[in-house]
């Protein structure tokens, strides 16, 4: 185990030495220890928050929004310039294949950064700017950094989402507190060296390892001098951060958890809505809070969705990330999976028929150390069961019959959640109309996770509160200041 990597966490522009035990990050791909991380105890926190504090009261507080844009491109040119390093550390991670880690990933780190830059460096003033009645007084806001904001984010897309959230909130001048997954820590330390060699002054990005109730995660929602809390993970842990600052009123945006429909016209083309059903269903191996997990289908193409769906599933290949015919990873955890086999188990019990896999794949020996597990597609079930009601995070979906398109809308629009959802048609107007009626945060329309990151991304009910993305990340980060001066 001696050469191992240990991972620190980060303080005021240093990785530190802490007293708070070690704990081992293990590969999904084969149970082998990957990185021993240090665990951040409660000083290694108010230490973390007391450097963001310092970096705000100092020259970080003072910086121009043209010297931060200047900044946050630098990042994103670092980021391109670390690719592969970035890539590395998220595949060892989480054990995803290489091209959707490439494609996805690790682009998607750089594009934060730019789209950050590129939101405030084009930021509207006017829209801040009030006339008063009859001229007497003019009215303005000062958009002001909310201050230290604790940034926890889990493992499925792990610098992603890190970026998403540190971007922004770098751009609007706040300085960061982040606490990764305890599954996937790699990524946030090599992004500490990323924004420090770009000039991050010390203290502006901060990183706590550890785990989230009685550790790092929930030392950081409990301390005092937090300023707000950025969040992306399950609802259950949303509500727990939620009671963790209710007594202090901090402000939150949550990004939770999902029960993402489908509906499939019998207008639609298909073959491309099996296609885009697969991709929904099993990239990052069902691992993205947006994944379609309940599938209603016209009765007169259900079967030959439910078949077309099945044979996708068949076709899915394990293997090691580097290898060019993996298409599918393993889940991020043995912990998950089981998890996830429970809903596998649950469903037959609730008298489900299994279309496709519902196992562990047999993969050989060196992979038998791993979190594999196999898609389950379902048809025979309903809206009253559980597995159409819980978030199951894996490559596994329902399929349920529906005839008209009120039907459909009542039983997509049925769940606690209101993430995201997709609608396969080729009726453009019936598209828009049911894409509209959906309690949801996103809705695409013959297509699935095509982003443009100034829309608003989030959910409604179980799935989230607020949005960010583009100019509505900004709101979040900033809070106002209205002046009123008498003419
Ligand atoms: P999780 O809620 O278990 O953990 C997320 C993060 O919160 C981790 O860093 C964890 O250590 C920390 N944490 C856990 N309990 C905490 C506590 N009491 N106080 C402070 N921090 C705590 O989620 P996960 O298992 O890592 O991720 C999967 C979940 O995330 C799924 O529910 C998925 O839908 C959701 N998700 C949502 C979005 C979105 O944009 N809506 C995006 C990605 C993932
Ligand atoms: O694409 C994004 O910006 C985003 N926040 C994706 C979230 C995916 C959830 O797993």
């Amino acid at each position: 185990m001696t050469d191992v990597t240990v991972l620190k966490n980060f303080v005021g522009g240093q990785f530190i030495d802490s007293s708070g035990g070690l704990f081992d990050k293990v590969s999904p791909v084969d149970g082998g220890v990957i990185a021993r991380v240090e665990e951040a105890d409660e000083a290694v926190v108010d230490r973390a928050v007391r450097a963001a504090r310092a970096a705000l009261d100092g020259a970080w507080g003072r910086t121009s929004v043209a010297d931060r844009v200047t900044l946050l491109r630098r990042i994103a040119d670092r980021i391109d310039e670390r690719f592969e390093d970035l890539l590395a550390s998220e595949v060892a991670d989480t054990g995803k294949p290489l091209d959707l880690a490439r494609g996805l990933d690790v682009s998607r780190a750089a594009a934060n950064f730019r789209t950050a830059a590129d939101t405030i460096a084009s930021a509207s003033l006017d829209s801040f700017l009030t006339e008063s009645p009859a001229g007497t007084a003019l009215n303005y806001a000062l958009r002001k950094p909310l201050g230290v904001v604790g940034v926890i984010v889990p493992w499925n897309l792990p610098l992603l989402l890190l970026t998403w959230k540190v971007a922004p909130a770098l751009a609007a001048g706040n300085a960061v507190v982040v606490k990764p997954s305890e599954e996937t820590p790699s990524s946030a330390s090599l992004l500490a060296e990323i924004i420090t060699g770009a000039g991050a002054p010390d203290g502006v990005y901060n990183v706590v390892h550890g785990y989230g109730p009685g550790s790092a995660g929930s030392h950081l929602t409990s301390h005092p001098d937090l300023d707000a809390v950025t969040f992306t993970g399950e609802s259950r842990t949303g509500s727990a951060i939620m009671k963790a600052v209710a007594s202090r009123v901090l402000p939150v945006s949550f990004e939770l958890g999902g029960k993402n429909a489908a509906i499939v016209f019998d207008d639609a083309d298909v073959p491309a809505a099996i296609n885009g059903l697969a991709r929904s269903t099993f990239t990052n191996t069902g691992q993205i809070c947006l994944c379609t997990e309940r599938i209603y289908v016209h009765r007169n193409v259900f079967g030959e969705v439910a078949a077309g769906l099945a044979e996708r599933a068949d076709a899915l290949r394990y293997g090691r990330p580097e290898d060019p015919s993996t298409t599918t990873g393993p889940l991020i955890s043995r912990r998950h999976r089981e998890k996830v086999l429970s809903y596998y188990e649950l469903a037959e019990r609730e008298g489900a028929k299994l279309l496709a896999g519902g196992g562990i794949p047999d993969l050989g020996s060196d992979l038998d150390g791993g979190a594999w597990v196999q898609p389950a597609l379902w048809t025979g079930l309903d809206n009253s069961h559980r597995t159409l009601r819980e978030e199951i995070f894996g490559p596994a979906a329902a399929l349920v019959p529906f005839t008209t398109e009120d039907e459909a809308i009542r039983l997509a629009n049925d769940t606690d959640y209101g993430l995201a959802a997709s609608v396969w048609t080729s009726d453009l107007a019936r598209g828009h109309r049911v894409a509209g009626a959906l309690r949801v945060g996103m809705s695409w329309v013959n297509t699935w996770y095509l982003r443009d990151l100034r829309s608003p991304f989030g959910g409604n009910g179980l799935s989230g509160i607020g949005r960010e993305g583009g100019a509505h990340s900004l709101h979040f980060y900033t809070q106002p200041t209205n002046v009123c001066v008498a003419l």
